[in-house]
């Protein structure tokens, strides 16, 4: 290492005084003007772990689905996943030194990690459209710690995890180019839907809102490897408004209605990015005019149940498993237990502990309701598969096949709204089933998100994957209490990853008592947790 290089560099990505940041559920994220300093350090921070695998490690520059005076970063692991725990927490304490204490922490990490100093360094960055300069400041960290690097200039978050993947497989998870994701997602979205009986127009169009991001660009770019099985119509693709302003998944799930920008006929099959293209909701108006979200809990089932019904047309007793969190709709967890008969697990929110648990099952399809999520085979799965639609007869050869493609077609590094999308629109096409037909698969019970303001949002800590509060003493007791109040119901808290308030989540029989039990429990949080400012009010 050589230090005095590092505080000569340091000292150009300076850290303004007292500035602390947390490593939250997806990486560092704030103002943009305060990351500067941030990136340059997880530049140095991907080059040591990069060292301590010996594999190539991803940086992403992204706003995700923030406002766009935001932006952050994260760490990619060698297979695509979410840093590890231990990292996040090295992340955090770099990210938060001070200028004369940098060395000392760097040496502090390589010396708790047993990182071999003279060992190759390769690191991938991407960013999606929301910062140039800032992945420059990456650039700079890698480059003075001697890693190497590679720029992909401007990518979706999914497609840096599939780069990594790739890079670390040996090329057999598929090319590490741009062109060779279009190639191989479309290359089995056109095979797959060459099998659809139901060719007819009303599957080949959707209309795609891209939250002015980065998805707007590579959707574009990648649009004539696919068409031939779907044509993309696209909506706020960036010419014009601000990222993730009054469009976007996060916007169309959070405020249950479509985005600004798009002109929805009835019955025409709509969807949502997020700013960096790793969520993607569904919706459409129905002939009176009403407005119906297909959330993530109900792409979930969508893929789980077909799936399944491949899985037994081949004759494979294979283990399926859904994963999901607190906030998956109550009825999506009943329809999957009770009529599908899949088995259901619930994790802590963000999609690394969805991801690590889906890992468990032949095939774990995970899915945040807002739109985060994929599916993962094991490989044993794949090559049983494989196998399959090599000497398997007929009908049965077909269904393997099937799943070979589909296989193909999920990005298995990460959620992925470009892949989850052309998976949702081969399955449609394949069942022949309408969107009102999807979403006739169950009704969600009504529910309702607030957020409150504490002092410190620490106070709070839960168990049972986030849907019991242990601290502070008496509020779950009184969550409970609430809770008995209504039909068919359901309400948790807990601190938010990513935003300095506690979140508040309800469900019930009708909208009217989902409303009157999350203002409720709000109340609650606000006196027992400490609230700050205004008490919470009803109303939306
Ligand atoms: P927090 O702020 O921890 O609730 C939010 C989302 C997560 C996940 C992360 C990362 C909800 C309720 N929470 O986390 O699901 O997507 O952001 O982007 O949607
Ligand atoms: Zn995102």
């Amino acid at each position: 290492m050589d230090l005095g290089a590092i505080t000569k560099y340091s000292a150009l990505h300076a850290k303004p005084n007292g500035l602390i940041l947390q490593y939250g559920t997806a990486g560092f994220r704030t103002k943009a003007e305060h990351l500067d300093h941030v990136m340059f350090r997880m530049g140095l921070l991907a080059v040591l772990r990069s060292k301590q695998t010996k594999s190539t490690i991803g940086v992403m520059v992204t706003a995700s689905h923030n406002p766009e005076e935001d932006n952050g970063v994260k760490l990619v692991d060698p297979l695509g996943e979410m840093l590890a725990p231990s990292w996040e927490e090295h992340a955090t304490c770099l990210a938060n030194a001070e200028e004369q204490d940098m060395q000392r922490v760097l040496i502090d990490i390589s010396e708790k990690e047993a990182v071999n100093l003279q060992q190759d360094a390769f690191v991938v960055i991407g960013r999606d459209t929301s910062s140039e300069k800032l992945s420059q400041s990456v650039i700079d960290g890698v480059t003075v710690l001697g890693g190497q690097f590679h720029d992909y200039g401007l990518l979706t978050t999914p497609q840096l995890h599939y780069m990594v993947y790739c890079r670390n497989t040996g090329g057999r998870y598929g090319k590490a180019t741009i062109e060779g994701y279009y190639q191989k997602l479309s290359k089995a979205f056109v095979e797959l839907t060459k099998q659809a009986s139901c060719s007819g127009d009303e599957y080949r169009s959707l209309k795609v809102d891209c939250a002015n991001g980065i998805g707007a660009l590579k959707l574009r770019e990648m649009e004539h490897y696919f068409s031939q099985g779907l044509s993309v119509q696209l909506f706020n693709d960036g010419s014009k408004g601000k990222l993730n302003h009054l469009c976007g998944a996060d916007f169309v799930k959070s405020h249950q209605k479509p985005p600004q920008g798009m002109e929805i006929k009835s019955n025409e099959r709509c969807c949502s990015f997020d700013g960096d293209a790793d969520r993607i909701v569904y919706y459409y108006h129905d002939a009176d005019g009403h407005f119906h979200l297909i959330d993530g809990d109900k792409i979930a089932t969508l893929i789980s149940s077909f799936l399944k019904e491949l899985l037994v047309e081949i004759g494979e007793s294979l283990n399926i498993g859904v994963v999901q969190t607190a906030y998956a709709n109550g009825s999506s967890t009943r329809y999957l237990e009770e009529v599908m008969k899949v088995p259901v697990y619930c994790t802590k929110t963000g999609v690394k502990h969805l991801h690590h648990k889906a890992q468990e099952f032949d095939i774990g399809v995970y899915f945040e309701a807002n739109g985060h999520g994929t599916a993962l085979f094991s490989t044993a799965v794949e090559m049983k598969i494989k196998q399959s639609a090599e000497q398997l007869e007929d009908k049965k050869r077909k269904a393997a096949k099937m799943l070979e493609n589909i296989i193909d077609l999920f990005n298995q590094a990460a959620g992925d709204a470009i892949s989850d999308m052309l998976v949702i629109e081969a399955i449609l096409a394949l069942k022949g089933l309408t969107v009102q037909q999807w979403d006739a698969l169950y009704t969600d019970l009504p529910n309702r998100q607030l957020k409150v303001q504490v002092a410190d949002r620490r106070v709070i800590s839960t168990t049972d994957a986030e849907r019991q509060a242990v601290t502070p003493p008496g509020l779950q007791e009184a969550i409970n209490d609430l809770v008995k109040k209504y039909k068919l119901s359901r309400a948790f808290v807990r601190p938010s990853g990513t935003e300095d308030v506690v979140r508040v989540y309800a469900e019930a029989d009708s909208q009217e008592s989902a409303d009157h039990l999350a203002h409720e429990v709000s109340l609650a949080v606000f006196q027992l947790a400490g609230g700050i400012g205004e008490r919470p009010q009803p109303g939306f």
